[in-house]
């Protein structure tokens, strides 16, 4: 067999990724810079550095804009905490969250009012996880896997309820909801999946194609949540190897000894142009055959923040 590339898709940017990207770009673009953004506004390294020389100040907290500066809110959420800090320093903001984060903060703060434990399945310190806890942090506890299971402490067992990020392994989340089960047989399921689309059809794509992969390499940063788990899917689908790279030059030639087929795919944060970088890097090792594998068509999309919709004043 030759050589050749079999191309996940979907793969790269999902709709609130697109939204929260073109936020910043929109705020630049009307408001001038500096534009501060609290955190990364996707977990992407690219993107960061492109923004950043765009004018574009990324920032870990609030507090470190002047007064009246134009904040942005990152695509994974705030708590309200946040939001509060902001308001109490007159900054003029802009919720990039992604409407399927929202989603589940309201999910939260449902479940709060109703008085149930909400065990909230995601990564201690992603910023996603902060920012849902932070909805109703006395009904909320965190559990990061099965083996955290045996030390849930609930006050009701018939009242409990599972939520998530949105970002996770569906198969390791599952495995979790089941291990949760057994110990509250009445447990119950978010009102819809909180795993959200892009990150199931980019797993679904890759377990599609892991099994006829000595090599899959997935284009995402270190801090991408979704993008890690697409290494991690394709080997437990049966790829040979899996890396994670921002770029191609990140590529290590030993990788491609003795490979002839390779998977490659993007987190829902990855620009295009840098899987671009990967296929003409590729081809010029003579892996000139490029092959997409679809699982999925993708059509959805969402409207920019309302505070950069024409006629909107940012406050
Ligand atoms: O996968 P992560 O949540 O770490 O975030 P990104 O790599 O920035 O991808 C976009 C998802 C943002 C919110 O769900
Ligand atoms: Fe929204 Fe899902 Fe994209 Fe996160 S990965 S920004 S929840 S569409």
């Amino acid at each position: 067999m030759s050589k050749r590339i079999l191309l996940a898709k979907p793969r790269g940017y999902c709709a609130g990724v697109d939204r929260a990207v073109e936020a910043v770009e929109q705020a630049l673009e009307q408001h001038g810079p500096p534009v501060y953004v609290r955190k990364q506004i996707v977990h992407n390294r690219h993107v960061v550095e492109t923004l950043s020389e765009r004018g574009a100040i990324f920032v870990d907290e609030t507090d470190e804009a002047p007064p009246g500066a134009l904040v942005v809110f990152s695509a994974h959420g705030v708590s309200p905490a946040v939001r509060d800090q902001a308001r109490g320093r007159e900054l003029r903001t802009i919720d990039a969250t992604c409407p399927l984060v929202t989603k589940v903060h309201q999910e939260a703060k449902r479940f709060a009012r109703e008085d149930y434990d909400i065990l909230l399945v995601g990564h201690r310190g992603h910023e996603e996880v902060e920012g849902t806890a932070g909805e109703a942090p006395a009904h909320i506890q965190l559990v990061e896997t099965a083996d955290d299971v045996a030390a849930v402490t609930v006050r009701d067992p018939e009242k409990v309820v599972w939520l998530s990020q949105t970002t996770l392994s569906v198969d390791e989340t599952m495995e979790t909801v089941r291990a949760l089960r057994e110990r509250f047989p009445t447990l119950q399921n978010p009102p819809s999946d909180d795993i959200c689309y892009a990150t199931q059809n980019r797993q679904v794509a890759v377990k599609a194609m892991a099994p006829q992969c000595d090599l899959v390499l997935v284009v995402g940063s270190r801090n991408s949540s979704n993008s890690v788990r697409l290494v991690e899917v394709a080997l437990s689908a049966g790829a040979g190897a899996a890396h994670l790279i921002d770029f191609a030059r990140e590529i290590d030639d030993a990788w491609l000894d003795g490979v002839q087929t390779i998977g490659l795919t993007s987190g829902a944060s990855v620009p295009e142009v840098l899987v671009r970088g990967v296929i003409d890097y590729l081809a010029e090792r003579g892996w000139e055959d490029v092959e997409e594998i679809n699982t999925a068509e993708e059509t959805l999309t969402f409207s920019l923040p309302r505070e950069l919709r024409p006629n909107r004043a940012v406050r």
